[in-house]
């Protein structure tokens, strides 16, 4: 396949409620849109980077930039067989996976429609439905945190994860805890704490959680591999890895007992996979993390879902929970029992709806020779 031409577009989704986090609160998504054109076959991706650089180093600007002026032309004209050969076409850039995860993605996709077979088909997928959760945001009051977990367990989901800060989560694990004693639950921190935490996080032990997010520095395995070793609870990495070797080295001294793997953190389906699978040769446990995805990131996060190491419930919910109106159809529905069924049709197994795309466009870019 020779890849001919290359579509930026930002579009702006209004989230229907506001998602917070210890390091901010969204209420606008701009998404970064990718569209790849090759042999008369279109293949779509979806850029992960936020509005601003606080969850990592990158943001939808940084990555419009990147892109446009470094990893687009670098692909124009180019052959390729398999979209495991992409990456070895961008230039020797540091870092910006997720920029590099946007086109990468959008290989795959391509590829998987110029075959006739879905992604989930060409990444080597198994699994027929997947387990799904919510990572709820950090709410107003308790009441309101309670009321919206009622909420999604009625919708039939798997696992809760809440986001914590410091001063809102031992007194608030608490009283999830009392409210819903056996649920699946656990906790995201996105990096808020030190081990100077210590005995605060050690206190999170007596509730029983799945695991904790990423409490500790982004970038950092030895704080997390000294907490692992004073705390039961299982420790979930997410912002530290962002590759294969960042797995290996991380689960080597013990940083953590879990890995939540997100498509764009890692930079794309090939780096995902081989995190997926160095893992599932070592029983550690993985799931598809989220970063508020439109429905084309989400058919994406479903199709890599589906591979057979993903057996905890991943932050992969129904379009609605999000979105009026997504830019996919169907939209992302979620069985009642809490499971999205992986499409068997063609590429992400979505439609794109180009006319919804068209309307809340920002700005577009096309390259080509
Ligand atoms: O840490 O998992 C995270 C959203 C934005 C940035 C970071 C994270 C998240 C989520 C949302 O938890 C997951 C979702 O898309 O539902
Ligand atoms: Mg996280």
């Amino acid at each position: 396949m020779r890849i001919e031409q290359i579509e930026l577009k930002e579009i702006a989704m209004p989230l229907i409620s506001p998602f917070e986090t210890s390091f901010g609160r969204t209420t606008l998504r701009r998404i970064l849109i990718i569209k790849i054109w090759a042999d008369g076959v279109i293949g779509y991706g979806e850029c992960t980077a936020p509005e601003h650089p606080f969850y990592n180093h990158e943001s939808i600007d940084t990555a419009w930039l990147i892109i446009s002026k470094y990893l687009a032309p670098s692909l124009i004209n180019k052959e390729f067989s398999h979209p495991s050969e992409i990456t070895q076409f961008f230039p020797q850039l540091r870092g910006h996976k997720m920029a590099q995860a946007a086109l990468e993605t959008a290989v795959w996709e391509l590829y998987s429609q110029a075959k006739n077979i879905s992604l989930s088909q060409a990444l080597g997928g198994t699994l027929k439905e997947i387990p799904c959760g919510v990572s709820i945001g950090i709410q107003d009051s308790t009441t309101d945190l309670l009321k919206k977990i009622e909420r999604e367990l009625s919708a039939g989901y798997k696992r809760i994860k809440i986001k914590i800060k410091p001063g809102l989560d031992e007194s608030l694990i608490k009283a999830v805890r009392n409210s819903f004693p056996n649920i699946q639950l656990m906790v995201d921190a996105n990096s808020a704490y030190s081990l100077s935490d210590l005995e605060l996080l050690k206190s999170f032990d007596v509730y029983n959680l799945m695991m904790i997010e990423q409490p500790l520095e982004h970038d950092d395995i030895v704080d997390h591999s000294e907490l692992q070793r004073q705390i039961t609870t299982p420790i979930c990495l997410d912002e530290s890895i962002l590759s294969v070797d960042d797995a290996r080295k991380a689960l080597s001294i013990n940083a953590g007992k879990i890995i939540n793997i997100k498509l764009g953190r890692v930079g794309g389906h090939a780096s995902a996979k081989e995190i997926h699978d160095y893992c599932y040769k070592k029983n550690i446990p993985v799931w598809c993390g989220g970063m508020l995805e439109s429905g084309i990131g989400r058919a994406h996060n479903i199709a890599l879902s589906s591979l057979a190491g993903f057996v905890l419930p991943g932050d992969i919910s129904a379009s609605k929970r999000y979105w009026t109106q997504d830019i996919v159809e169907p939209e992302i529905e979620v069985n009642s029992n809490g499971t999205i069924n992986v499409p068997t049709s063609a590429g992400l197994g979505y439609q794109v709806n180009e006319k919804q795309i068209e309307k809340l466009k920002q700005r577009s870019l096309v390259i080509k020779n």
